[in-house]
């Protein structure tokens, strides 16, 4: 430690500029006046990088002891969002950086602006990630993080006449201060070809993999610190490179260009981030990305583990691994392949180390969205993986046999085989059986899994099934997006509210203050503002901060019902063109969020969204009460703007389809009341702010269920009710489209004649609740009131208290606190 005393390591404000200086010069090879704005950030990030070594040092000396268990988390994403700002929150550095750059004449907004976010991932699942990696650091359980370093990550998005148009994510372009290259931490990964069993030298049956290509993954590493601890675990990403020897045949027969080929072949498995929150349907590439990953970090386990001296049938004590969904699924046959074959274990104890060493976490019911790979696929590229299915296959069918004679039923329905047409792997099932613990992210979302999506395994072993509902980290979305509430939050009941938000229910006593509300709302309104300008930077539309900010942002789709809060727009349009002197309460509709780029619907509903703003927000009879607006772009760096400004968050999405989301929990943290539905983690968040807090509407996942079984009619909810037709001939007169009534005919067909997520069945019911959140909106101490209790009551929400669960049920681990002597 004593090496770094009076180095770079000095947190004074003194020692600050100088490392700062250093690094302008030192490492950016400049001096102060030729420097790039993008000079300056980088230099910024490598002083605070250099804050963050010694800790992170530290951490993973912790993370080499052999009596520790190491949390594992898998996952196909990570989306962190900046690092620059966050970790000087952490550090608790943020108020002497801002001076340190305030005296080198340097705003430290404009180098926070300056930083490219890490998009490593599509939204919900992988900001859960990187949200839990915030809070193991801060509860300072020894973990690592493992995934994919995508050289492009999720695309940038524009939108150019109405339209979304997809720009590929340069995020590396002009470097990554945040990550370390570790070129010497490399693992062979193998696709294709054949296996050959063979004898041992003690004469037992064994298989080899003779593979058709091999392919390298090169280690990088991103620092992850916690919140005002020293434990500082890491996030190791795989980047795909050539092996060595491709280029040394290549040059023996002469074939250079061959050689070059085979290195951009290679490098291809991390090249981009499926954009997709969908199934891929049968992308071999994905599929790559997938097992290069899985097989890098688990070989990286193992050789940590033997450097520990560790004995592989004890391989569970130390590493606890989590798949996040099933993208890394794959990893149940691949430690199996490593310790059978590559370690000579025999198949019985290597399947229990397997079983007792994998978690599942499920975050998905839509049928459509469960993962399968056709066999031919699968077994072309790994075939030594689809024969220990196989055989995974084979045993746990006996089980089931045993279990439950004569039921050939269920048998096919839980085979890791689909075999009803083309044949599939079934990537949950294997999950599932590989893994000691499976869980869903909401209470509802887990009773649908155990009652329905995995059913016969729930029957079969209800001991492995367990609840987690997800939680968001207060420090990026309270404690960094919302300063000014941060600072009235701290100022009534101190700040250990950010690492124990129970206590933010001490702030009830105050809902009666009067003063404490108007500060309450002046804070609200600043937030407005900042996103009114924000707004007027991109999209050059003029809102008004006083008028109610109903915000929906989340990824397009149609389950996440969009297009019925465009019904509720346009209906409320309709009222003031029928009289102009109708008493609408003033709003500002603001929507964000990306399309995959081949999903037709949500492509549309993005341009309906953006054609009913250029005829509401020009229209003199509406005279500027209503403005809807697109947020193009919406990523975790403009989130910071978006969630402390609303007053309302839209969480709609038809019964029984959301997982739990989380979205819904951003905005409550910081005061937006809740209009919604039954779904994912809404319920719980009705339960904890109370129904009165809660503008609640619409079906049951019971409700769909019925209604879908006894033969679903939207025309029936259409013919009954006038507005709704209005609303519907609105849009299918080309009334948004200068006359084309083509443009829109596929959305509303595919309301009237499918409506496969029932928006016309709760199109009434979500009527009545916009107008009763018009009444309460009204009466602005009501609603300060009901905004401050939600504030109060989302101490659940914590993403601190989801990780001690999983810590607790889940992966029996116990904090390790870091010391820097
Ligand atoms: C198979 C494949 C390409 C794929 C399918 C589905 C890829 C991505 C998805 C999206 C799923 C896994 C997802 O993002 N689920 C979301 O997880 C969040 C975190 O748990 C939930 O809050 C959210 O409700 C859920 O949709």
């Amino acid at each position: 430690a004593d090496v770094c005393v009076g180095g770079r390591s000095d947190m004074s404000l003194e020692g600050l500029r100088r490392t700062f200086r250093e690094h302008v010069f030192y490492t950016q090879g400049r001096f102060p006046m030729g420097a790039s704005r993008n000079d300056l950030y980088m230099a910024l990030a490598y002083t605070v990088r250099d804050q963050l070594l010694h800790r992170w040092i530290r951490t993973v000396e912790q993370l080499g002891r052999e009596d520790i268990k190491i949390v594992s988390y898998l996952s196909a994403e990570f989306l962190l969002g900046p690092h620059l700002e966050n970790n000087l929150i952490n550090l608790g550095l943020y108020e002497d950086v801002r001076r340190t750059a305030e005296e080198e004449g340097l705003d430290i907004q404009v180098l926070f602006d300056q930083e490219e976010e890490p998009g490593l991932g599509n939204g919900g699942l992988g900001r859960l990630a990187a949200c839990y990696l915030d809070s193991l650091a801060t509860l300072e359980i020894p973990a690592m993080g493992y995934g994919i370093r995508y050289e492009f990550g999720i695309f940038d998005q524009e939108i150019r006449d109405g339209w979304q148009v997809e720009h590929t994510d340069q995020w590396l372009r002009l470097g990554n201060p945040w990550e370390i290259a570790r070129p010497e931490i490399t693992y062979h990964v193998n696709f294709g070809g054949r296996t050959e069993p063979y004898e041992d030298e003690q004469g037992r049956y064994r298989v080899r993999w003779i593979p058709y290509r091999t392919v390298k993954g090169v280690a990088y590493d991103t620092p992850i610190l916690g919140y005002r601890v020293n434990t500082c675990n890491l996030l190791r990403l795989w980047k795909a490179e050539a092996v060595e020897s491709f280029e040394f045949e290549a040059f023996n027969v002469g074939d250079y260009y061959g050689a070059v080929d085979q290195k951009i072949y290679s490098e291809n498995i991390t090249k981009v981030l499926y954009p997709n929150d969908e199934p891929i349907q049968g992308k071999q590439l994905r599929l790559e990305q997938q097992y290069f990953f899985v097989s890098c970090s688990l070989q990286d386990m193992v050789r940590i583990y033997k450097l520990l001296g560790g004995d592989l049938s004890r391989f569970s004590s130390h590493f606890a691994i989590q798949l996040n969904d099933t993208h890394p699924a794959i990893g149940v046959a691949e430690l199996m392949r490593l310790l059978v074959d590559e370690n000579g274990m025999d198949w019985e104890p290597a399947w229990e180390v397997t079983c007792n060493t994998f978690g599942y976490t499920n975050h998905t019911l839509l049928p459509e969205a469960l993962e399968k790979w056709p066999v031919d696929l699968f077994a072309g590229l790994f075939p030594r993986h689809m024969e220990i299915i196989y055989e995974i296959n084979r045993r746990f069918l006996d089980e089931v046999r045993n279990r439950f004679p004569g039921d050939e039923d269920r048998v096919a329905r839980m085979s890791l085989i689909d075999e009803s047409g083309e044949r599939y792997v079934r990537m949950a099932h294997l999950a599932c059986v590989g893994s000691h613990a499976v869980n869903g992210v909401a209470e509802l979302h887990t009773r649908l899994l155990k009652e329905e999506v995995l059913r016969d395994f729930y029957e079969m072993m209800p001991e492995k099934f367990n609840n987690k509902t997800n939680g968001v980290t207060p420090r990026r979305f309270v404690v960094l997006s919302n300063p000014g509430l941060s600072r009235l939050i701290t100022g009534k009941i101190g700040e250990t509210w950010v690492s124990r938000p129970e206590e933010l229910r001490r702030l009830e006593k105050f809902v009666d203050d009067p003063a404490f509300r108007e500060e309450w709302r002046r804070v609200k309104l600043e937030n407005k503002k900042n996103l009114a300008r924000l707004i007027r930077e991109r999209t050059g539309i003029e809102v008004d901060p006083s008028s109610m900010f109903d915000i929906q942002v989340k990824r397009l789709h149609e389950y996440k019902r969009q297009h019925l809060n465009v019904l509720h727009i346009i209906a409320l349009y309709n009222r003031i063109k029928q009289d102009p002197a109708y008493d609408v309460c003033p709003r500002t509709f603001i929507f964000g969020g990306k399309a995959a780029p081949g999903y037709f619907m949500a492509k549309r509903i993005i341009k309906l969204i953006n054609s009913v703003a250029d005829v509401v927000n020009h229209d003199s009879d509406v005279n500027g009460r209503l403005k809807v607006v697109f947020f193009p772009d919406f990523n975790v760096k403009n989130a910071k703007f978006i969630y402390p400004a609303a007053d309302l968050s839209e969480q709609i999405s038809t019964a029984g389809k959301e997982a739990s989301g989380t979205g819904n929990m951003k905005f409550s943290m910081n005061g937006a009341l809740t209009i919604g539905t039954l779904d994912g983690a809404n319920v719980e968040i009705r339960e904890e702010v109370g129904a009165e807090n809660f503008f609640l509407f619409g079906l049951t996942a019971e409700d769909v269920t019925s209604l879908q079984k006894n033969g679903y009619q939207p025309m029936e909810y259409y013919r009954s009710n006038p507005e709704l037709q209005a609303v519907i001939e609105r849009i299918s007169s080309g009334y948004f489209s200068n006359g084309d009534q083509e443009l829109f005919s596929p959305l509303v067909d595919s309301l009237l004649f499918h409506d496969t997520f029932m928006l016309l069945a709760d199109f009434g019911a979500y009527m009545d609740a916009q107008r009763q959140v018009e009444e309460a909106y009204r009466d602005q101490e009501r609603w300060t009131r009901m905004s401050i209790l939600n504030v109060a009551r989302m101490g659940k929400f914590s993403s601190d208290r989801a990780i001690r669960e999983y810590c607790k049920d889940i992966w029996k681990v116990e904090p390790v606190p870091v010391t820097l002597e």
